[in-house]
């Protein structure tokens, strides 16, 4: 394995604009790829949050006040700075996340640059102030947001939330994943540099039930907003409601793509194939169920295979790598339990399905494919959250619809059909928040967020944006 990036732990919270000082009780932070301590993080608690959410209630007036514009200027600014640590960013995601550096170049550092652009782009020209007949609603920032995000894409998850809630004129207190922290601190650094006022931007660390869970409790935070699992969005929509506290949830997923007759079959298995193994399977809206026409599984089999074999995992820092480790122990555990349901329950694997040869050190799982998936199986209903596709047969157009939908889950998925527009009549009729048509782009615009058990709540552009604000109509 390479070397890892040196990496710098925090000293201590970041809270109105310093670092806090700390000698409590510290969580480690390991580089997956070898199972090594890189370095630690503070184990915040409740008290440090309280502190942390008082900084944000003083410092947020006088940033709701300032116009738009104003505002945009500042998180450009945070854009650019980001973008100075960009090399710096994608190796310590590299290093503790796991994921293979070109990738962490292209999708961990360009993702959440992008935000704070688009946030401060779409700040200058939003309608804060709607007429409607006799009314003026003025759209309010909703106040002190509260962040709670993981660590599948670290920094990605933070900037959806943090650049929409800064532009729309709310302060932010995070609580980051204490898994694959490090990246956090350059976010810190550049929200400094580029002049952001002290008190809009604090982090906590810490475990979540210590740390976190105070921001679902304290009324000084008027939005939580959660990034995670199924199971830490119930426990916190319990606390916060009881609070009576807004909540938008960003939850998992079990997204289907399905391949239609007359759809170019190739491409479709293919590139569904790589869109499940991409950063090593640990992605919410990654197509994890592959639905193909009964005549077909042998065809999609093929290729499936193919593509898993070229997914090899190794070194994130090896170029060639085109998949890193899990992100820790738990993980390998919990994808290697799911890989022996499959197989118990009856489902074919045909890749996969072990540690790659010669990588004793470090969480890594070779890319898994299973056929002969039916719907009843754990591996067809519950996020697995490693590289581990089931494909699925299917008899007409109305059973792989009622296969797509026949899970908990509605965070994403795609369509593949002879054209567009029968694309689309399908794509309807899946209960889920995004779907691309034969291979359409991701769209950072286009509001992102679930149905059903993935969440509630949308996710950036300007449907993000409206997700911080408050409405208030004046009638005249
Ligand atoms: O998630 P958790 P984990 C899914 C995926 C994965 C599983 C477990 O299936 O295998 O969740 O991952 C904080 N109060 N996703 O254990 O625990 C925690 O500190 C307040 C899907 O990492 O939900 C972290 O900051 N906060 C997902 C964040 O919640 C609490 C991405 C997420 O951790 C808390 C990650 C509590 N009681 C995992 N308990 C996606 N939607 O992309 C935990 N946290």
């Amino acid at each position: 394995m390479s070397d890892q990036k040196n990496t710098s732990s925090p000293t201590g919270h970041w809270v109105n604009g310093c670092w806090t000082q700390w000698d409590g009780a510290q969580i480690a932070v390991e580089n997956p790829s070898n199972g090594q301590q890189i370095g630690s993080i503070p184990a915040g608690t409740a008290v440090d949050m309280d502190n942390a959410i008082a900084a944000a209630v003083k410092a947020r007036p006088a940033w709701s006040a300032l116009t738009p514009a104003d505002r945009a200027d500042v998180l450009d600014q945070v854009a650019d700075k980001l973008e100075a640590r960009a090399e710096q960013v994608a190796a310590l995601i590299a290093t503790d996340m796991g994921m293979p550096i070109k990738l962490a170049h292209m999708i961990q550092t360009n993702l959440p640059i992008g935000s704070f652009r688009i946030a401060a782009r779409l700040t200058r020209d939003f309608s804060f102030v709607r007429p409607i007949g006799n009314s003026r609603v003025i759209m309010e920032p909703v106040g002190v947001v509260g962040c709670i995000t993981p660590w599948n894409y670290p920094l990605h998850q933070i900037a959806a939330k943090a650049a929409f809630a800064l532009a729309a004129g709310c302060a932010v207190v995070l609580k980051p994943s204490e898994i694959a922290p490090m990246a956090v601190v350059s976010l810190i650094e550049a929200t400094a540099d580029a002049g952001l006022p002290a008190g809009l931007f604090n982090v906590v660390w810490g475990s979540g039930p210590d740390a976190g869970q105070r921001l679902a409790e304290s009324a000084g935070i008027d939005l939580l907003s959660f990034t995670g699992s199924t199971q830490t969005g119930r426990i916190l929509s319990r606390i916060a409601g009881e609070n009576l506290k807004r909540i938008s949830l960003e939850l998992g997923g079990k997204s289907a793509s399905l391949v239609l007759p007359g759809a170019n079959f190739e491409r479709a298995v293919k590139v569904s194939a790589g869109n499940c193994f991409i950063n090593t399977g640990q992605t919410c809206s990654a197509w994890t169920r592959l639905l193909v026409e009964r005549k077909d599984l042998d065809k999609a089999e093929d290729i499936a295979r193919e593509v898993a074999a070229k997914n090899q995992a190794g070194d994130p820092f090896n170029p060639a790598t085109r998949i890193g480790p899990l992100v820790s122990a738990n993980q390998k555990n919990k994808v290697m339990d799911y890989i022996a349901k499959g197989i118990a329950e009856g489902a074919t694997l045909i890749a996969g399905g072990k540690s790659p040869d010669g990588l004793t050190e470090g969480h890594f799982i070779e890319a898994t494919v299973f056929s002969n998936v039916t719907r009843d199986m754990c591996i067809a209903q519950e996020e697995i959250f490693g590289p581990v596709l089931s494909i699925m047969a299917y008899d007409s157009v109305d059973e792989a619809i009622d296969i797509a939908n026949d899970t908990p889950y509605g965070l994403a998925g795609a369509v593949w059909a002879k054209d567009q527009r029968d694309a689309e009549e399908v794509a309807r009729q899946i209960d889920s928040g995004q779907i691309d048509l034969n291979g359409g782009r991701f769209n950072p615009l286009a509001p992102f967020g679930g149905f059903k058990a993935s969440g509630h709540g949308r996710e950036n552009g300007s449907f993000g944006l409206d997700e911080f604000l408050e409405p208030k109509s004046l009638q005249y």
